[in-house]
């Protein structure tokens, strides 16, 4: 049995805060299309791709924001998103805004299947930035005050022939997201991000983003044996400008499609999931080489501490 999977990465372009949730529904609807004409299994879109990314503003009333979190999904809304996806017989991933019923609020990302239904919710457990107003930065990252990190965990789900994973921006620069899943026998990890140019906190990073998004996702896919499927909204969205770079990501660790825009991009792969057993059956045997009782400081402590 074919153990191929025919992944499209549609990548966006900016979603300025005038769009409405139709306007973008088009986009996405425009992309799955084309995804599907390209005879696509999956196509994988950013995160936070329903709306502009909001945590660049800081609203002292949160609940001023609301309109940007979904509450359900599919909603009336996004319904006719699903329902593409089960006329074209594809299956998507969608990074969204979730406000739960009793009040919370995670950065979550959905695995839907080729019959529109939801196979599982991630929910981001990196969230990077801060929680209050910094009024001397060019603009707010202020994802600690708009979501709660997960307390879910990372998980890996048999899906679309294989063990596929999820992971949500800043979740891309830590080794352990990739460990985690690793150990779950992860095939396919799928990532939707936003990543402005600039980093306030350190602008000598700058220059170095798009090195640094392939540095994280390509040794995340060879130290695991793994795909891993990048998705950027990228370009100029109100005046911040963003990383394209999507990216799909062998188990290699080499790159086999990349965008080339800012902009709303289409890149697709038909990726072989036994190419992972090329490195989990060898150098990355983890049953054989790994040393467990070496790393207990990686769940025993969360800082450094000086022995
Ligand atoms: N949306 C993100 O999580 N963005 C972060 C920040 C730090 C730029 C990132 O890691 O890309």
């Amino acid at each position: 049995m074919s153990r191929v999977i025919v992944v499209g990465a549609a990548q966006l372009g900016p979603i300025q805060r005038a769009h409405t949730r139709q306007d973008v529904l088009k986009r996405l609807m425009a992309l799955m299309a084309e995804a599907a004409s390209r005879s696509c299994d999956v196509v994988v879109f950013p995160e936070l791709a329903l709306t502009t990314f909001f945590p660049r503003w800081f609203e002292p009333d949160i609940t001023t924001t609301n309109h940007f979190y979904e509450t359900q999904m599919p909603s009336s809304v996004t319904q006719p998103l699903f329902d593409e996806a089960r006329r074209l017989n594809i299956a998507f991933c969608l990074g969204y805004a979730e406000l739960t019923h009793d009040g919370h609020r995670y950065n979550t990302q959905v695995l839907v299947g080729k019959d529109a239904k939801i196979i599982a919710h991630y929910r981001k457990i990196h969230v990077p930035g801060h929680e209050h107003h910094e009024p001397d930065r060019p603009f707010q990252h202020a994802e600690r005050y708009y979501f709660e990190p997960s307390q879910d965990g990372f998980g890996v789900w048999n899906a679309l022939g294989g063990r596929i994973g999820m992971m949500i921006c800043n979740d891309r620069r830590w080794p352990e997201t990739y460990r985690v899943m690793g150990l779950k026998g992860v095939e396919m990890i799928l990532c939707g991000y936003n990543t402005p140019l600039h980093y306030a906190p350190d602008p000598t990073q700058d220059r170095l983003q798009s090195f640094h998004n392939s540095l994280v996702m390509q040794s995340g896919a060879y130290q695991n044996g793994t795909w891993v499927v990048g998705v950027a909204k990228g370009g100029c969205e109100e005046g911040v400008d963003s990383l394209g770079d999507s990216a799909i990501i062998a188990p290699s660790g080499e790159i086999m499609a990349q965008a080339t825009t800012t902009d709303d991009e289409l890149l697709t792969y038909a990726c072989d999931l036994d190419w992972c057993n090329n490195y989990k059956n060898t150098l990355f045997d983890f049953n054989r080489y790994r040393r467990p009782d070496m790393y207990s400081s990686i769940t025993a402590q969360r800082g450094v501490v000086l022995d």
